[in-house]
């Protein structure tokens, strides 16, 4: 495939007025009428050709003005329809008629069937599998949409918009009108029909316009849909009140369906989500289900504004809207939760998905300038980096600065299709600000790492810091400039308070953030009395990595002192990390690993800081990750002994803490009434990792086993058997409660993903035995992507030390998958294959088995589009 440049984007020779589309719903042969209004666009060449997007379809009428066109007058393909000829000056209308076969639709782009549902996903290009159209998002109109289908088979017709009527058609079908009054691309189409039950709602807007609110989910799951309609109503208000948003339609409807390649998605006034993003009940669901209904629930409706209202004018500026939204549905969650230990949550989750993309072969800016599929550039640097540029836009700029350019954007955008350079442009317009050097990290792509140089000077009581920056290099930017680095900073005294310098030189210095824009920058506070402890890009105020050998003595001060909860956890987390990293070379060297004094002190003592809110502490004893200590080295990484260098401080850390573990894991109200709440969440939270410490300082399933069966909700239960899982797999007790769990939730396709995953995740070589059973198991379904995601894609991405067995049996496993899912479903095998993006960190043997399996990938025949891109990236 051809790339795609975004130097060479023009508008369209036609201006698109209208879409007016009539589906005659058939599971099997479904007919398109859709007539276009167009004219020319002005000062265009008076002889271009109107060019339509198209994929797998068939053609069958085709009109100008409702005359048919004679055929010398276009040229079809199944990717693409040309019509020649048409007016100069005037509007015309284009009719064209195809047939598609929803049910023949795997790879769930354009319109297919899910358990009897018809239903839609456009995003990116899934419009031209529906209908020839200009399948660009720079192509804005209002939409009519009329539905016919059979009226027992499919009682509900929903499109985007709001309702205009319906009736009865014929003796056994009816039909459906909606129109859609605000001009929007074709991504953001979206038709269902079929039989399905809802839970109904109402929202009064800030200036007083009620809103039907409606979600749609299989008949029975009703009650499994209240806690997202809550989310869904604190979020229509929470952009009220803070982004000044209100909603624009008399109804806003959400339907949950089993078979979705993402998470969810923001089509017009009708989201359609994956149901593992809505369905939710204390017996069913973890508190990670609920925060992530609660955080994608709001994510898809803020995209009204920040998508809908004002899209992207081509997909290169995807992050337009998706760091942007993200970065909403942050704050959101922030502000219903805890701010401190959600920034925890993401930052873990930021370095874990985007920093790991930065450092390897898939690695690209934040605003692309070239691809080969579009499906392919959903990625956590577009998303995750997308947000935390956003995030820094606002610590420069401060609060009030961030909402003028905010309001700027929306005043000034509001049905336009933009790009990146007019969204900052508001920003510098509405504060007078120059963010030219700052919009690199839309460019640049790579994690910037900071190095740390500290000195104290105590007769003329001054503090230098020495800041150097470099960004590695990655594919096509082998040198990069250097950006504008915003470093939240304090200095901690000897008894934990903040030191006031007197002034700063070198560098601006402004409310506690530090502005970093050369390479190097020699910056020294004076007045400071005493040798400071320094905390450094507290809150995680620049994606960055440090590279700061802080003194274990000073980061267990700030473990226990800081200000910035965030800071606190990050002085743990580094002080756990080297202990890991000192683990893996003592292992190698044969000697033993085990946690420092410093780390055994620090963590305890905050795990029974009653003072400190449940959530955090549960966040503190987390520690870093295999994945965390396999980026930390960067190269020859061998997946076992960061296992075992893990274990070992895991270990360490449990038997110093038993007692504690023991009194937390009793006091934590693990049996209370179950709520959904933050707080309540955190509590369970921390009880759950106090059981982890258990199992491990125990070597006994009794505990846990005891658990399971106590437990009356998921999170206290799907923890218990995790714990049994991965830290006994081979005992009884392990294996009665995966069999009990099996029996009791086999009719719950969402708590069964869990008991897959749950299997695909245990450490160690023997597991892809089990994941070869699993396959062969009656519940296992390969085209049900979150089936195939919670066994092979859990096993990929989340399995360290089973996926990268030495005999490179696990990367050949996944290479069979993706060549068995990609004929379907290409997106889905396309994403599984990125579970090997950090091959190029493996230590050698493991290297080259992963380098065999990616080339048998890239050496087959008619791959998609989709996995020849990421192999190719990946061999590149
Ligand atoms: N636009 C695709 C799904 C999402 O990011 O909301
Ligand atoms: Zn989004």
């Amino acid at each position: 495939g051809q790339a795609i440049h975004l130097a060479d984007y023009r508008p369209t020779p036609f201006v698109l007025e209208r879409v007016d589309l009539t589906f005659e719903l058939d599971p099997t042969e479904t007919k398109v009428e859709s007539r276009l209004i167009f004219h020319r666009r002005e000062g265009t060449d008076p002889e271009a050709a109107l060019v339509l997007d198209g994929d797998e379809l068939t053609l069958s009428g085709l009109l100008l003005d409702q005359s048919e066109l004679p055929p010398e007058r276009y040229t079809v393909a199944p990717d693409r329809l040309e019509i020649r000829g048409l007016p100069a000056e005037t509007p015309f209308e284009i009719t064209v008629t195809t047939f598609i076969n929803p049910s023949a639709n795997t790879q769930l782009m354009g319109l297919y069937r899910t358990n009897g549902i018809y239903c839609t996903q456009c995003e990116a290009e899934g419009f031209r599998r529906i209908t020839y159209f200009p399948d660009r998002p720079d192509v804005l109109a209002p939409y009519t949409v009329n539905i016919i289908a059979d009226k027992a088979a499919n009682p509900l017709l929903l499109s985007n918009g709001n309702f205009l009527g319906g009736a009865g058609f014929g003796p056994d079908k009816h039909f459906a009108a909606w129109f859609d009054p605000h001009p929007k691309p074709s991504y953001l189409f979206a038709l269902v029909a079929g039989d399905l039950g809802v839970v109904e709602d109402t929202y009064t807007t800030l200036s007083g316009r009620e809103v039907a609110l409606k979600i749609y989910v299989e008949h029975g799951k009703e009650p499994r849909a209240a806690y997202a309609m809550d989310a869904l109503k604190r979020s229509m208000q929470w952009d009220e009140e803070v982004f000044g948003r209100e909603y624009d339609l008399d109804i806003f409807m959400i339907v949950a369906v089993s078979d979705f390649n993402m998470g969810a998605m923001e089509n017009k006034g009708l989201n359609v989500f994956n149901d593992k993003y809505v369905l939710a009940d204390p017996e069913t669901a973890t508190d990670a289900d609920y925060a992530n209904i609660e955080a994608i629930i709001a994510h898809e409706y803020f995209h009204n504004w920040t998508g809908n209202r004002i899209t992207c004018r081509d997909w290169f500026q995807l992050c337009l809207k998706e760091g942007l939204t993200v970065y909403r549905d942050h704050e959101f969650s922030a502000d219903q939760r805890s701010r401190a230990v959600k920034r925890i949550a993401e930052v873990r989750h930021l370095k874990q998905e985007q920093f790991a993309e930065d450092a390897g072969p898939l690695a690209h800016p934040v605003r692309p300038t070239a691809y080969r599929e579009i499906n392919n550039f959903y990625t956590a640097t577009v998303y995750e980096k997308g947000s935390e540029v956003t995030r820094m836009i606002a610590t420069i700029l401060g609060r009030d600065g961030f909402k003028k350019g905010m309001d700027l954007y929306f005043e000034r955008h509001d049905g336009d299709a933009a790009t990146v350079e007019d969204f900052v442009k508001c920003f510098e317009d509405a504060n007078g600000a120059d963010l030219s050097q700052f919009s690199l990290w839309y460019h640049q792509a790579g994690t910037p790492v900071v190095t740390v140089a500290e000195a104290y000077d105590a007769p003329t009581r001054t503090y230098t810091l020495t800041l150097d920056q470099a960004i590695p290099a990655t594919p096509g930017q082998p040198s990069k400039k250097p950006m504008h680095i915003p470093l939240a900073l304090g200095l901690l005294g000897a008894s934990g308070e903040e030191l006031a310098p007197a002034s700063v030189s070198g560098a601006d210095f402004a409310d506690g953030v530090l502005h970093l824009k050369e390479s190097r920058q020699v910056v020294t506070f004076a007045g400071i009395g005493e040798r400071p402890v320094l905390s450094i890009n507290r809150s995680f105020s620049a994606p960055v990595n440090l590279s700061f050998p802080q003194a274990e003595a000073d980061r267990a001060h700030l473990a226990r002192h800081d200000g910035d909860l965030f800071s606190r956890w990050q002085a743990i987390t580094d002080l756990a990390l080297k202990d890991m990293l000192d683990g893996v070379r003592h292992l190698t060297e044969g000697r033993n690993a085990a946690a420092s004094p410093a780390l055994i002190e620090a963590l305890i003592a905050t795990a029974r800081d009653g003072a400190l809110e449940p959530a955090f502490r549960a966040q503190a004893l987390a520690l870093p990750s295999e994945a965390d200590i396999a980026r930390a080295l960067g190269e020859n990484s061998d997946p076992d002994a960061n296992h075992a260098a893990r274990r070992a401080v895991l270990h360490a850390v449990a038997e110093a803490g038993r007692a504690d573990f023991e009194a937390i894991h009793a006091a934590m109200g693990l049996h209370e009434p179950y709520s959904p709440d933050a707080s309540s969440a955190g509590r369970r939270a921390l009880g759950n990792a106090a059981l982890s410490y258990l199992a491990l300082a125990e070597g006994d399933p009794a505990r846990a086993a005891r658990a399971f069966a106590e437990a009356d909700n998921m999170t206290v239960q799907f923890h218990a058997l995790s714990v049994l899982a991965h830290h006994f797999p081979d005992a009884a007790e392990t294996r009665a409660a995966l069999a009990a769990f099996e029996a009791r939730f086999r009719d719950n396709a969402l708590v069964m993903d869990k008991w897959f995953s749950v299997q695909a995740t245990i450490p160690g070589e023997a597991t892809l035995g089990r994941i070869e059973a699993l396959m062969e198991h009656p519940l296992y379904n390969a085209r049900n992507p979150n089936r195939v995601r919670s066994l092979i894609g859990a096993f990929s991405f989340q399995n360290a030390t089973g996926f990268n067995r030495r005999d490179g049996a696990g990367y050949r496993l996944l290479a069979a998958q993706i060549l068995d899912h990609d004929p379907r479903n290409p997106q889905l095998a396309a994403r599984l294959l990125t579970a090997m993006r950090s091959w190029r960190m493996l230590e050698p043997t493991r290297g080259a088995e992963a380098e065999k399996a990616l080339r048998s990938i890239q050496s087959t025949p008619a791959l998609s589009r989709d996995v020849k891109d990421i192999v190719d990236r990946m061999l590149g």
